[in-house]
């Protein structure tokens, strides 16, 4: 099975073309292939199909195995590697995802990838669609007790759901004892990946993320869009924003149109093989 390792600021992925695959049972060869010490070693394994109603289909497999409906750091991997690996000459494509379609551009500077401006559509805030539960429309600085202790949190969903909750240090966050649970709380029903926000400026924020399905990661692309609509929501900064992640920076904004953009690299590190003729 051919593949490519491409990461977004260190949010690393494995990419397959569907052409490639040895079995459909993506669950097994997604936690295979993620796993750093028997396997390749990623944040979550991209597959590449044919779309009907756009240019490709991407559909994205967390470490745990879970499907998730959009990744924001994987369509930028995603965009790199068909223009790159010719699947594809234009810098506009249209891929199809669970969460609608999403429409990356392409900035190419010699030949290659060098960033991707991605139309990752409309937020979603209802209640039913992130989703959360309970009647009120939206979940914006909303006490949220997780064992006792209170976090106010928004919610967004940009496709797949968010938790972002402001605190004044991120660092001071202990994200692997609080990530998975609030990732595991009722209130979501589908999980949700959780974002720790600390705001620089109107224009700045930093942040740290607890991935559903994949625990702590460098970046996370649709959590960096989520973060900034809560940010916006809460009116802690404007709605253009800067984005720093442990991995690196993001620009996000929250454009009038209500869609929202984000822009940030994409970078191949190699392209191998791996031996995986056998389901089991
Ligand atoms: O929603 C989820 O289950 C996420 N773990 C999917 C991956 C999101 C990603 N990190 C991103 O950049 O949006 C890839």
């Amino acid at each position: 099975m051919k593949f490519a390792k491409i990461h977004g600021l260190g949010n690393d992925f494995v990419i397959v073309d569907h052409k490639e695959l040895p079995h459909d049972d993506y669950k097994t060869l997604a936690i295979k292939v993620c796993d750093r010490h028997f396997g390749i070693g990623a944040d979550g394994l991209i597959l590449v199909f044919p779309s009907e109603i756009a240019d490709f289909k991407m559909r994205i497999f967390n470490v745990d195995g879970s499907e998730a409906e959009m990744c924001g750091n994987g369509i930028r991997c995603f965009a790199k590697y068909l223009y790159e690996h010719d699947l594809t000459h234009e810098k506009k494509i249209t891929i199809e995802t669970l969460a609608g379609i999403i429409i990356p551009h392409l900035v190419i500077n010699n030949g290659k990838v060098d960033q991707v401006r991605v139309d990752m559509g409309e937020p979603r805030l209802k209640r039913s669609e992130i989703p959360a539960t309970g009647n009120e429309e939206r979940v914006v600085d909303e006490p949220l007790d997780v064992k006792g202790q209170i976090y106010r949190i928004t919610g967004v969903s940009m496709g797949n759901p968010h938790c972002i909750t402001f605190v004044d240090h991120v660092d001071d966050i202990v994200l692997d004892v609080i990530g998975p649970m609030i990732e595991s709380h009722p209130l979501f029903p589908q999980k949700t990946n959780v974002e720790f926000i600390e705001v620089v400026d109107r224009n700045e924020i930093k942040m740290r993320v607890w991935e559903r399905g994949s625990g702590i990661t460098l970046a996370c692309g649709t959590g960096a869009c989520a973060s900034v609509v809560a940010c916006a929501l809460n009116n802690k900064t404007e709605r253009k924003v800067k984005v720093h992640l442990p991995g690196g920076d993001l620009l996000i904004e929250w454009a009038e149109n209500n869609h929202v953009y984000m822009t940030g690299s994409a970078t191949e590190v190699f392209v191998g093989e791996m031996e995986e003729v056998h389901n089991s």
